[in-house]
C-alpha cells in the first residue's frame, strides 16, 4: 500500500519527532496515568451509556470478532454509521486491529460509497441500519454486488441479507502494535465538486491534532462533548471532538440529529459542555432559543466552522446560548485554525482564527504567485505536522494540489492580518466571471445575508449568451409570504455601496437551500436545480 501514499521527507519526520509533536501515541489506546478512568462515563447515545471499562471491553471483543472473520492489519474498511456508540467502538476496534477505517458520512449513497470502496479496495463495508432509512437496505445490496474487493458487508442492527455488526463478537485476542507513523484512518475531502478523495491520516499526526486541539479548547476530564454534526467528519471527530474528549477521560455524547429539538434536551440531560456546528445550523439554533425552555447553562463552548460565519450572527451567540464562541476554519486535509478562548471579542466574531500549531507553515499567494501583504487576498497554501502530503491513490490530482516542496493548495482565498488571524474571503474558483468582471460569490453572499428580509443566500454562476456567465442569487426569504423582488434586492445592495457589476442578474427564491452531507450549502446541487428550472 505504501507506494500509494506520499510521506514527508525523513528529515521533516525527524524534526516533528524531536519537537515532540509526533510521539509514540496511537489512536486505539488511551494515554496512561489517569486514575479512575475505567469507571468514568465515556459514551452517551440515544439508548445506551458506556463507561471506559465497558468501552474498552466492547472494543476488544469487536476487534477479536472482526479478526476471527478474517480482517487483518492494513485492510481498508468503509465505515458509514450515524452518531451512535457503535461508531466509536468500531473505530477504536479498527485502530487496535491496525485496519484502516474510511469514514463515509450517513448522507452518502451508491455513487460515493462504491467510489470509496473501489478506490480503497476495501474488504469490508459497514452499512447504517435500515431502521434509519429504508434506502440503506438497497445501498448495502448495491455495494455488495458492484464492488469486487469486498469480502463482507455488515449492517448495523442486522438485515435479512447481511450479518449484523452487533453480532460480531469474540473473546479478546492478542492484537498487533501499530507503528505511530503508519496511516490510521482515511478522511474524505469535503469538496463540493468531483468525487470525495481519500485523505490518509497517521496515528502520529492525528493524535497530535487531538492533543493540541484539546489543550487550546480547554478540554479536561470534565468535558462532555456533544457530537451534533456527523462524528465521522473531522470537525466533530477530532477538533478536539469525540476523540479529544475521550482521550482526556471526558465524555462524548452522540446526538442522532443536529437540530435544536434533539440537541437542546440532550444538552440539558447530559450537561454537555461543548459542541460544534456549521453556520446554517447555528442560525437554526439561534431561532429556536426563543421558544426553547431547556436548560442550556452547562454549555461553555460553541465552535462554529465548516463555512463562513458572518460577524452579525457570531455576535448573537453569548447572549442567546450563554456560552463562548470559537470560530474554527479547518479541513480534513489537516490545517486547523482556531480563534483562541481569550481573543478579543472582535477577533472572535470577525476572523476565522489562526493555525493550531507553531509548526504550521502558511503562505498567502496572490494570483501572480507573489506573497500577499497583510489584508490582501490570496490563496492559502500550507504544510505542517498534521497536514497531508498527498491524497491516497490520486497522483494526477496530487500534481496540481501540492507544490514541489510539499505545500497543499487549499483553494481557499484568505486575507491574513498583521496579527496573523485569517479571514476566509472566498474559494479560488467560486467566482462568477461576468464577461471578464469577476464577482466573488462569498462577498456577494455576505452582502445578501445582511439584508433583513433574507434568511440565507447562495450565489451561483449561470450560463449567459452575452456575458458568458451571469450572477444568480438564490435566497431564502425571512417571510415566505413576502419575498423580496430582484429590483428590491439590487436597490438594497446598491445602498450598501457595492459596484454595479456585482449586483445579481437573477433572483431565485427558495424555501430552503440544499445542504452537503455535513450541512454546508451544496452549491453544485443548487446550481443544477436552478438550471433544471
Ligand atoms: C471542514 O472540513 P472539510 O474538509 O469538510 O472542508 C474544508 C473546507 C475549507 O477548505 C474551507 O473552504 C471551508 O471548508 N471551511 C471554511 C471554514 N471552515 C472550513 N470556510 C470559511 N470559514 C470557516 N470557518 O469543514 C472542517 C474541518 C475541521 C474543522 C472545521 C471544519
Amino acid at each position: 500500500m505504501s507506494e500509494d501514499l506520499v510521506s514527508p521527507p525523513a528529515a521533516v519526520t525527524r524534526r516533528y519527532q524531536e519537537l515532540g509533536y509526533w510521539t509514540g501515541e496511537t489512536l486505539g489506546e488511551w494515554p496512561s496515568g489517569m486514575p479512575g478512568r475505567a469507571a468514568r462515563t465515556a459514551l452517551i447515545g440515544a439508548d445506551r451509556r458506556m463507561t471506559f471499562a465497558e468501552l474498552d471491553l466492547a472494543t476488544d471483543r469487536l476487534a477479536a470478532g472482526l479478526h476471527a472473520r478474517g480482517l487483518r492489519a492494513g485492510e481498508r474498511v468503509v465505515v458509514q454509521l450515524p452518531n451512535t456508540p457503535e461508531l466509536v467502538v468500531l473505530s477504536l476496534a479498527l485502530f487496535r486491529l491496525c485496519a484502516l477505517p474510511v469514514f463515509a458520512l450517513p448522507a452518502h449513497r451508491e455513487a460515493e460509497i462504491t467510489h470509496l470502496v473501489d478506490t480503497a479496495e476495501a474488504t469490508l463495508y459497514i452499512c447504517p441500519p435500515e431502521s434509519l432509512d429504508a434506502g440503506y437496505g438497497r445501498l448495502a445490496k448495491e455495494v455488495a454486488t458492484r464492488c469486487a474487493s469486498l469480502r463482507e458487508v455488515l449492517v448495523a442492527g442486522g438485515s435479512a441479507s447481511f450479518a449484523a455488526l452487533d453480532e460480531v463478537d469474540a473473546a479478546p485476542v492478542e492484537l498487533p502494535t501499530p507503528d505511530p507513523l503508519d496511516v490510521a484512518l482515511f478522511l474524505l475531502s469535503g469538496g463540493t465538486t468531483g468525487r470525495p478523495k481519500l485523505i490518509p491520516r497517521t496515528h502520529a499526526d492525528y493524535t497530535y491534532q487531538l492533543r493540541e486541539s484539546a489543550r487550546l479548547c480547554g478540554f479536561g476530564p470534565d468535558s462532555r462533548y456533544l457530537a451534533a454534526l456527523p462524528a465521522a467528519h473531522n470537525f466533530a471527530l477530532a477538533c478536539p471532538g469525540v476523540l479529544g474528549a475521550l482521550r482526556l477521560g471526558g465524555t462524548a455524547v452522540l446526538a442522532p440529529a443536529p437540530t435544536p429539538d434533539v440537541c437542546f434536551p440532550l444538552i440539558e440531560q447530559t450537561r454537555a459542555t461543548a459542541t460544534s456546528l456549521v453556520p446554517p445550523l447555528l442560525r437554526l439554533w439561534l431561532d429556536a432559543v426563543d421558544w426553547n425552555d431547556c436548560d442550556l447553562s452547562s454549555l461553555r463552548l460553541l465552535q462554529v466552522g465548516g463555512a463562513k460565519l458572518d460577524a452579525d450572527t457570531a455576535r448573537q451567540v453569548p447572549a442567546a446560548l450563554g456560552c463562548t464562541l470559537q470560530q474554527v476554519y479547518g479541513m480534513a486535509e489537516g490545517l486547523l485554525n482556531y480563534t483562541r478562548l481569550d481573543d478579543p471579542w472582535d477577533v472572535v466574531c470577525r476572523t476565522q482564527g489562526r493555525p493550531l500549531s507553531p509548526a504550521d507553515e502558511i503562505l498567502v499567494l496572490r494570483e501572480d504567485g507573489g506573497p500577499a501583504v497583510p489584508g490582501e487576498p490570496g490563496e492559502l497554501l500550507t504544510r505542517g505536522p498534521y497536514t497531508l502530503r498527498g491524497y491516497y491513490r490520486a497522483p494526477e490530482h496530487n500534481r496540481v494540489r501540492f507544490t514541489e516542496d510539499g505545500y497543499y493548495l487549499t483553494g481557499d482565498l484568505v486575507t491574513r492580518s498583521a496579527d496573523g488571524n485569517l479571514e476566509v474571503v472566498g474559494r479560488v474558483n467560486d467566482v462568477v466571471n461576468r464577461g471578464g468582471e469577476k464577482v466573488p460569490a462569498l462577498e456577494l453572499e455576505e452582502h445578501l445575508g445582511a439584508d433583513a428580509r433574507i434568511a440565507a443566500a447562495a450565489v451561483v454562476a449561470l450560463p449567459d449568451e452575452m456575458m458568458g456567465e451571469c450572477t444568480c442569487a438564490c435566497v431564502v426569504p425571512v417571510d415566505a409570504g413576502d419575498p423580496p423582488t430582484l429590483r428590491e434586492v439590487q436597490t438594497a445592495l446598491r445602498a450598501r455601496g457595492i459596484a454595479a457589476y456585482k449586483l445579481p442578474d437573477r433572483l431565485v427564491v427558495r424555501s430552503e437551500l440544499p445542504l452537503t452531507a455535513v450541512g454546508k450549502v451544496d452549491k453544485k446541487t443548487l446550481r443544477e436545480q436552478v438550471l433544471a428550472g
